[in-house]
């Protein structure tokens, strides 16, 4: 399949699909297209595009609010995404080429802007502190290797230009800033609203810190991303982006950010965070806003699926009988698929069990064979129920590093404990876990037995 030209590449194939609905009405930022984006994922769960915002401009979200959405970036099945996601991050680093020329997005542009005015930057939940941009991809630049990293971050509007930032410990974007920061420098960001897909696969994914993000990008989407220079930062954009806005965060400022309904569906209290001052901001000819709704099967998809991607490498790599591993849709939970493990190699499962609960998102994990269904939640808890030995098959991992969202983390340096159920067949009980089955099944067609045919 040739790749994607840009997002409104990707919204003009869902609606060929009919995966699409527009919204012709005018619709409030403030918790109506929340409401709407929710209502459409909880019944077609199609794609949502808003024609008018505010009398602002055009929004859409959901064009990833799920597996099969994701899989249309790729041209492959459902089944698929993550392995090809797996395959494809695994070529060559495809560089950027940049443009000269003032394209897109550059077409439309405001010094200082008072960015509440102009773009219809969504208030989604009761209790959140302000509007916020939920899906804004942030550009800036690791300061002792020139390379370009590109991550997600959540942002707060405030007054005028001003935005608040969430940089989650650990993160790529958190360590650049920490280094500039000691420096007394302050970090310059671009922030892309409406971006390249590609661009935006890699930046939810964990991608090496000595690789360039700009680069992971073209290898996904298998040709260069074109880059334009930015007017007022040291940096580059992708001339396909919908909305851009150039500033800095300067060191040692920190204001209240927060709270804001997150992935876990839990607000989170309000804490000092870092700010952008946001200098430049400019946008294509008829803008279309990119949107997600916090907390709901797109937030998973786009963490959860590049999440499978490597884990199942790192899994495979344990233990070649590994087959799948689900992270969705609740990233925060793994399930991992095995083949019958036989004598020989038994136990591994314990350390497939350790693998899974390895990376920072899993908090529980669940290590399964393959006649039980790993998209059933009931048949992953029949598993649990009657396959656990309660007292060998729990794995704990006491005192491990957690995400600072987590409801149980005040402090830094708070830790958590992560639980771990082995629901495999010990190879030495095979015959009193053989699964019985109902033979013939296939066979039967109701409609020619009832004569409804
Ligand atoms: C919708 C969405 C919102 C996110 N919000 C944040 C956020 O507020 N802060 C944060 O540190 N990471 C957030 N993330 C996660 C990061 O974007 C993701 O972990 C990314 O891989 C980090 O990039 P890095 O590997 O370069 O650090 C969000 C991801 C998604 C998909
Ligand atoms: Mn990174």
């Amino acid at each position: 399949m040739e790749a994607l030209s840009d997002m409104r590449g990707l919204i003009e194939l869902l609606e060929d699909r009919g995966d699409l609905v527009r919204i012709k009405k005018r619709v409030s930022a403030k918790f109506e297209l929340a409401a709407i984006i929710k209502k459409v994922q909880d019944t077609t769960g199609q794609a949502v595009l808003f024609e008018d915002v505010d009398g602002k401009m055009g929004a859409v979200a959901n064009l990833y609010g799920g597996r099969d959405k994701l899989a249309n970036l790729f041209g492959v099945s459902p089944e698929e995404v993550a392995f090809t996601l797996g395959d494809r991050g695994a070529g060559a680093p495809v560089k950027p080429v940049v443009s000269s020329e003032r394209v897109e997005p550059f077409k439309v542009y405001r010094e200082k802007p008072n960015i509440g005015e102009l773009l219809p930057v969504p208030f989604s939940y009761e209790k959140d502190a302000a509007p916020f941009f939920t899906s804004p991809v942030v550009v800036a630049k690791d300061p002792d290797t020139g390379l370009y990293n590109t991550s997600i971050h959540r942002i707060q509007l405030k007054e005028g230009n001003r935005l608040g930032i969430q940089l989650v410990s650990n993160q790529h974007l958190t360590l650049i800033q920490e280094k500039c920061e000691q420096r007394g420098m302050p970090l310059e960001v671009a922030i892309l609203d409406g971006t390249d897909p590609y661009l935006f696969m890699a930046s939810t994914s964990k991608v090496p810190m000595d690789v360039d993000e700009y680069e992971y990008a073209g290898t996904l989407k298998g040709k260069p991303l074109e880059l334009v220079k930015c007017l007022t930062v040291d940096l580059e954009v992708p001339a396909n982006t919908e909305i851009v806005m150039e500033g800095v965060i300067p060191p040692g400022v920190r204001e209240p950010e927060g709270p804001m309904a997150e992935v876990l569906e839990y607000y989170g209290g309000e804490s000092p965070k870092q700010v952008i001052e946001v200098k430049a901001l400019y946008h294509r000819e008829n803008p279309i806003f990119q949107t997600i709704l916090g907390g709901t099967i797109e937030e998973h998809a786009l963490l959860g699926v590049p999440t499978e991607a490597d884990l199942m490498k790192r899994l495979k790599r344990v233990c070649p009988l590994v087959k799948n591993v689900r992270m969705l849709p609740f990233i925060f939970r793994c399930v991992v698929q095995i083949a019958d493990v036989p004598l020989s190699m038994r136990g591994i499962t314990k350390n497939v069990l350790t693998t899974a609960l390895s990376h920072p998102w899993t908090k529980m994990a669940v290590i399964i064979n393959d006649d039980v269904d790993i998209d059933d939640p009931n048949d992953i808890l029949w598993a649990i129920t009657t396959r656990v030995d309660y007292d060998n098959d729990i794995l704990l991992v006491k005192g491990a590093a957690a995400l600072n969202l987590d409801p149980f983390i005040e402090q830094p340096g708070d830790t958590l404990t992560k639980i771990g159920f082995d629901a495999t067949i010990d190879p030495l009980m095979q015959e009193k876990f053989a699964r019985r089955r109902t033979v013939g099944l296939e066979k039967v067609d109701l409609s020619e037995l009832t004569g409804s045919a």
